[in-house]
């Protein structure tokens, strides 16, 4: 893949930009939480402290204000967080506050909107509560679509290795106290599942194609026209790229990137049979998921299946992440503009790289983020049923689980069993796929 590194603001422009985007600075490695706000109220709010960024400002004074309601309650829904280890500009250990947020958003009428940062260059309004990981298509994108779906009918063959599982009793949550706490990864919490088989890797593009070339099936980044793309692997013609996403600059919207060019026009999926599908949105999967015959696994079916039988352990094969090598597929360097790929890949791996889980699950953690059934509430631990839990009756985003080639220690620490994700049910983007379970 070529690079269009060159074409891509850099984090030093982005934090002179002006406008509603507002990048504020906060030099505490303690930070654990992100707020948002229009630089006009960031300004006549906060008080500004420091020559970097729009603002800097201790986190705990942040806090406050957010908790008297001197800031909209978006703000506090937006909340996101961005480490920036060693930055060019900004320096080792600082926190990067982002923000891209439009200020009519941060009326009433903000809490009936979508998280949807918006990838349209034109666009001018955001809320990307998750967009870290993956940015998600505007609400108004929904109503050009016109996907085709025939076929779909329980008649396909699934080719992928079971792993039958016993299921049993866990504890599901982070113990670590490593989680990003606007995820919801806690508080731990015994949840019992029932018995189930669980596809060991990932849906290939393989996979996929048999799908599609048995029914005709068109995924929405077809039907949209586009998909979120990292910066780093775009292949694409430039008059394609449509530029940055609003408020993760590392992300673009790419006319003609689907799951067969992950990459946009100039690329494509020969000799990436064995990798897995991208590019699949949440509709997408069960669509597959409707012609095979199979589901989505519960939150709590995939993250039993991710630990492994080890208990309360951070990764599918225990604690240290390096054990004593690479054994997963996030991103090494410096994120988002080096990308040492120690690890291996770049970009997608194999779906059975590294080294199988205790319950022989491959890459469960890195690689791809993986669709699950469930509704997404970062409150739903607190209510959780013991029993086979479904999430929420409803919601606005679907969870997403285990972190991809992006997450880097530094910032999107999510390549754990225990992490949270999640994104519109309509978003498909470069490092997201799916696994399945037996009906
Ligand atoms: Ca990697
Ligand atoms: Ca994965």
């Amino acid at each position: 893949m070529h690079s269009i590194a060159s074409t891509v603001p850099a984090l030093p422009h982005v934090l002179a930009s002006e406008g509603p985007s507002t990048i504020f600075v906060q030099r505490s490695a303690m930070a654990s939480t992100v707020f948002a706000a229009p630089s006009r109220l960031m300004t006549k709010v906060l008080r500004p402290q420091g020559a970097r960024g729009a603002g800097c400002f201790p986190l705990d004074e942040a806090r406050g204000r957010l908790g008297k309601g001197q800031l909209p309650s978006l703000c506090a829904r937006t909340a996101r967080l961005w480490h920036v280890s060693a930055h060019p500009t900004v320096g080792a250990g600082t926190v990067v506050f982002m923000s891209h947020v439009d200020e009519r958003l941060s009326g009433p009428a903000a809490a009936s909107r979508s998280n949807a940062p918006d990838l349209r260059r034109s666009a001018d309004e955001a809320d990307h509560a998750h967009s870290c990981c993956a940015p998600s298509r505007a609400p108004d994108m929904r109503m050009t679509r016109s996907a085709t779906v025939r076929g779909v009918d329980g008649s396909g063959t699934h080719c992928i290795e079971q792993a039958a599982l016993q299921g049993g009793r866990f504890l599901m949550g982070d113990s670590t106290g490593d989680g990003n706490r606007p995820d919801g990864e806690t508080p731990v919490h015994q949840v019992e599942v029932a018995p189930f088989s669980i596809d060991v890797t990932s849906v290939t593009n393989a996979d996929f194609a048999r799908f599609v070339d048995a029914t005709g099936y068109v995924t929405e980044a077809e039907s949209f026209g586009f998909s979120a793309v990292f910066h780093l692997a775009v292949e694409a013609l430039r008059d394609e790229i449509m530029g940055p996403a609003t408020g993760v600059p590392w992300w673009y919207g790419v006319r003609g990137a689907d799951w067969r060019h992950p990459g946009g026009s100039e690329s494509s999926v020969d000799g990436l049979d064995d990798h897995p599908a991208v590019h699949v949105s949440w509709n997408d999967a069960v669509a597959y998921c409707d012609w095979a015959a199979r589901r989505l696994p519960t939150e709590a079916e995939w993250e039993f299946a991710s630990r492994g039988g080890l208990d309360g352990a951070r990764y599918p094969w225990g604690e240290d992440l390096m054990a004593p090598h690479w054994r997963v597929n996030i991103f090494q360097g410096e994120f988002p503009n080096r990308n040492t790929s120690e690890d291996g890949w770049s970009t997608t791996a194999p779906v059975r790289s590294y080294e199988p889980n205790g319950y022989g699950l491959w890459q469960t953690v890195g690689n791809v983020w993986e669709w699950c059934a469930d509704w997404f509430d970062a409150s739903y631990y607190l209510r959780s049923p013991l029993t086979s839990p479904t999430g929420p009756s409803e919601g606005a985003s679907r969870v997403m689980r285990g972190g991809s080639y992006l997450c880097h220690s530094s910032y999107c620490n999510r390549y754990r069993n225990s992490a949270r994700s999640s994104n519109t049910p309509d978003s498909s983007m470069g490092n997201a796929g799916f696994r399945t379970v037996g009906i």
